[in-house]
C-alpha cells in the first residue's frame, strides 16, 4: 500500500493534505520511527510526541521562508523525515550518516544546530529581529520543550522577547512535563497550574467582549482593569507568560492537528511575541513508551513488537561506580550532598538519590545555578558533589570561575562523558573539559584510567579543601574489581605502568590505558616504551615525567580531549620550563569538531586507539632525528 509519506519531500508537498490525511500521516510518521530506531537507536519518546506539532508548523507555515526553530534538536526526527531526509533516516548518529539533531548543512529547512537545552528562543530573537531590520514578513517559531524551558538562557530569552513588543515571535511550548526525568522545579509547577485551566483562554476573551459592551468611563475602565488583573491572577496563578509580555494561547491539546493549526493562525494574526503552550504526550502512539517515557526518552535498538530491548548491557559502567562509591562515601560523611542538573539517569545519581534522597538535588537543566548553588553549600560547610556531563558543564564556565575558583570553595565536580561520547556528534563530545579546567587556579584536574583508580580519586574528591574535578569516559572501564573503601589517592602523584628507555608513553585518564595497549604492539617491533599514567593534570607529577623524558630522550602524550591547550599542551610547557627540550609528540583531538558515530570507531579514525597511538610512535621513533625545530615536534607528525 502506498503512504501519504511516500509523496513528501518537502513540507510544500503538505498543501491540499486534508485533516484525515494529516492525520494517516501522523500514524504513518510514527510507524517510520518506530521501525527505524528499533533498529538504530536514538532519541524516541520526545519525536513520538512531536509528530502533531511538526505537522501542524509545516502544514501552516512556509518552510523554510518562515524559520521553524527547533529547541536541543532531540524531538526533530518528525520534521527530518518531512523535509527530504526520509531515505537516509535508516543512517540516523551512525558514521557517515545524518545527525540526531539539527544540521544545517543537511537541509534548508534546518536553521539552527543545537544539542543543549535552551537556546531556540534567543536564536529565535535574532531570526526575527533579522527580519524585522530587512522589513521581512515571515513568521518565526521556536519550539521548545518544558525542561529546556527551565534553563537559565531560556528564561533570559522569554525576558528580552517579552519586553519587545513589536517584534513578532512565536514560542510553541511542547510541555509533556517531562524533561528525561519528571521535569522538576516551581516552574514545572506553575505550568501543571496552567494545564488545569483549560478554560482560561475562553473566561479571558469572554471576560474583554462582555466588558467592551459596558459603556464606561476612563476611571470605570481603570478600576476593571484591576480586577481583571486580579481575577488573572485567580486563574492563573503567576500569569507566568502574560506577565512577561507575552499574549499566551492555551492550553491546546498538542495531539490536535485543527486545535494546533488554529493556535499557530492565531499567533500569527495576534502578532507581537505569543506564547503556544502545546500539551504533548511523550511516547505517543507506542504504548510501552507512553507508559515509561523516562526509559524511553532515548533508546539502543529494540523489539518493535514486544518493546524489549536487545542488547542490555550489563556492564559497569563509570557512571555506576560514580553512584556506587558515592554512596558509600556519603554514608560515612553526612556532609556530601549531591547534585545533577536534569540528569539523574546518565549520571548515576538516581542510584544515590534512593539511598540519600534528602542529599540529592535536582535542579533542573541548570547548569550554572547548579555550580553557583554548589558554591553556596560549599561556603556554608557542606561537601557539594556536582556530576554533569562534561559538555553540559561548559554552559557554566563563569561560575567555576567567579563562584567557585576565586573563592577556593570545595566543590567537587564529577564531569561524566569526558571525551568523545559518539553518536550525538559534536555538541555533545566532552573533549574541552581538559583544557577548560586546567587553566583555572586553585582547580585540581584528575581522570582515572580504570574503575578502582576512579574511586580513590572520588575519595580524594570529597575530602580536598579547595576545587576538585574527575572526567571519565562514557561507557564502561577496563572491569577493574572495585573496593568497598577506596583510600583516597593523593593529589598530584602519577605511577609507571611499564618500564622502558626508548620512548615514554604519557596518558591522562584514557590514554593511559590506550597508551599501554600501543606499547605492547611497539614491543613487538623492539620499541620498549615507558608508560606513564599521569593520573592529573593539574598538578602535574613534574618529576616523574621529567625523569622519564630525559631518560627516554622523547615524549608522547595520550589524551581524548583537545590538543590545544589539552594534557599535552600542560606537559610540554612543563618540559619547556624545565629547559628540557626533548621531541613531544602530543596526541589527542586535533582542530575541528569530531561528528557522531559510535566512540570506538570515532577514536580509532582519530588514531587515539592502541594501534593508532603504536603507528604514531614508531613514525616519531624511526622517522624524526633528535634534533628537530621545536615547532615541528608538537605539530602532529605525518604518516609515512
Ligand atoms: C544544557 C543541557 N543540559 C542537559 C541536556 C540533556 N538533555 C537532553 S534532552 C533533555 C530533556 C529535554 O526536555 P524537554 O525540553 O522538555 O524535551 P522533551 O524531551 O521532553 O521533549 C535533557 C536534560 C541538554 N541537552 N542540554
Amino acid at each position: 500500500m502506498t503512504k501519504i509519506l511516500d509523496s513528501i519531500q518537502d513540507p510544500a508537498d503538505l498543501t491540499g493534505l486534508t485533516l484525515p490525511e494529516l492525520k494517516q500521516l501522523a500514524t504513518e510518521i510514527r510507524e517510520e520511527i518506530i521501525q527505524n530506531i528499533s533498529v538504530t537507536g536514538g532519541h524516541f519518546a520526545p519525536n513520538l510526541g512531536a509528530v502533531e506539532i511538526t505537522l501542524a508548523l509545516h502544514s501552516v507555515l512556509d518552510s523554510p521562508r518562515d524559520k521553524i526553530i527547533w529547541d536541543v534538536g532531540h524531538q526533530s526526527y518528525p520534521h527530518k523525515l518531512i523535509t527530504g531526509r526520509r531515505h537516509r533516516f535508516h543512517t540516523i548518529k551512525q558514521l557517515g550518516g545524518i545527525s540526531g539533531y539539527c544540521k544545517r548543512s543537511e537541509s534548508p529547512h534546518d536553521h539552527i544546530e543545537a544539542g543543549h537545552g535552551g537556546t531556540s528562543i534567543s536564536a529565535a530573537c535574532g531570526f526575527a529581529r533579522a527580519r524585522d531590520l530587512r522589513g521581512g514578513r515571515e513568521t518565526v517559531v521556536a519550539v521548545i520543550g518544558d525542561g529546556s524551558l527551565t534553563t537559565g538562557l531560556a528564561q533570559e530569552a522569554l525576558n528580552n522577547a517579552g519586553h519587545a513588543k513589536d517584534c513578532n515571535l512565536i514560542v510553541l511550548l511542547n510541555d509533556n512535563q517531562m524533561s528525561i526525568a519528571p521535569n522538576v522545579g516551581a516552574l514545572s509547577e506553575c505550568l501543571a497550574r496552567m494545564r488545569a485551566e483549560p478554560h482560561y483562554l475562553w473566561a479571558k476573551r469572554e471576560g474583554e467582549r462582555v466588558m467592551h459592551h459596558i459603556p464606561l468611563g476612563d476611571r470605570s475602565w481603570e478600576a476593571l482593569g484591576k480586577v481583571k488583573d486580579g481575577v488573572k491572577q485567580l486563574v492563573i496563578p503567576g500569569m507566568f507568560f502574560e506577565e512577561l509580555g507575552f499574549t499566551y494561547l492555551g492550553p491546546v491539546d498538542g495531539h490536535c492537528l485543527e486545535s494546533l493549526q488554529n493556535a499557530i493562525r492565531q499567533a500569527q494574526r495576534i502578532g507581537g511575541p505569543v506564547v503556544i503552550h502545546a500539551l504533548t504526550q511523550k511516547g505517543k502512539g507506542y504504548e510501552p513508551a507512553e507508559k515509561d517515557p523516562f526509559k524511553w526518552h532515548a533508546t539502543t535498538p529494540f523489539d518493535p513488537e514486544t518493546g524489549e530491548v536487545k542488547s542490555k548491557s550489563s556492564a559497569v559502567t563509570y557512571s555506576k561506580v560514580f553512584a556506587k562509591t558515592l554512596i558509600r562515601l556519603a554514608d560515612r560523611d553526612p556532609r556530601i550532598v549531591a547534585i545533577t542538573a536534569a540528569m539523574p539517569d546518565g549520571t548515576g545519581l538516581l542510584e544515590y538519590q534512593k539511598v540519600h534522597p534528602e542529599r540529592c538535588f535536582d535542579v533542573a537543566m541548570a547548569e550554572q545555578h547548579a555550580v553557583t548553588f554548589a558554591a553556596g553549600l560549599a561556603a556554608a560547610g557542606i561537601r557539594p558533589v556536582v556530576a554533569i556531563y562534561s559538555t553540559f558543564l561548559q554552559r557554566a564556565y563563569d561560575q567555576i570561575i567567579h563562584d567557585v575558583c576565586i573563592m577556593n570553595f570545595p566543590v567537587f565536580f564529577c564531569l561524566d562523558r569526558g571525551g568523545i561520547a559518539g553518536d550525538d556528534g559534536p555538541t555533545h563530545q566532552g573533549v574541552f573539559d581538559i583544557a577548560y579546567m586546567r587553566s583555572l587556579p586553585n582547580m585540581v584536574v584528575m581522570a582515572p584510567r580504570d574503575e578502582a583508580e576512579f574511586q580513590r580519586m572520588l575519595a580524594a574528591g570529597v575530602k580536598h579543601p579547595g576545587p576538585i574535578s574527575v572526567r571519565y569516559p562514557r561507557g564502561a572501564g577496563p572491569g577493574a574489581p572495585l573496593v568497598d573503601d577506596p583510600q583516597p589517592l593523593p593529589i598530584g602523584v602519577g605511577e609507571t605502568l611499564r618500564e622502558g628507555n626508548d620512548v615514554a608513553l604519557v596518558g591522562f585518564g584514557y590514554g593511559s590505558g590506550a597508551a599501554l595497549d600501543a606499547a605492547s604492539l611497539l614491543a613487538d617491533d623492539g620499541i620498549e616504551a615507558c608508560v606513564i599514567n599521569a593520573r592529573f593534570v593539574k598538578p602535574l607529577d613534574e618529576e616523574l615525567i621529567l625523569e622519564a623524558a630525559r631518560r627516554c630522550g622523547r615524549v608522547v602524550t595520550v589524551e581524548d580531549g583537545v590538543r590545544m591547550g589539552g594534557f599535552g599542551s600542560a606537559v610540554l610547557e612543563m618540559l619547556q620550563d624545565h629547559g628540557c627540550r626533548v621531541p613531544v609528540l602530543r596526541l589527542g583531538i586535533p582542530d575541528h569538531f569530531v561528528e557522531h558515530g559510535k566512540r570506538e570507531k570515532l577514536l580509532e579514525n582519530l588514531g587515539l586507539d592502541g594501534p593508532g597511538i603504536a603507528r604514531s610512535v614508531r613514525d616519531l621513533v624511526r622517522g624524526i632525528p633528535s634534533e628537530v625545530p621545536r615547532m615541528e615536534l608538537s605539530a602532529p607528525l605525518p604518516r609515512g
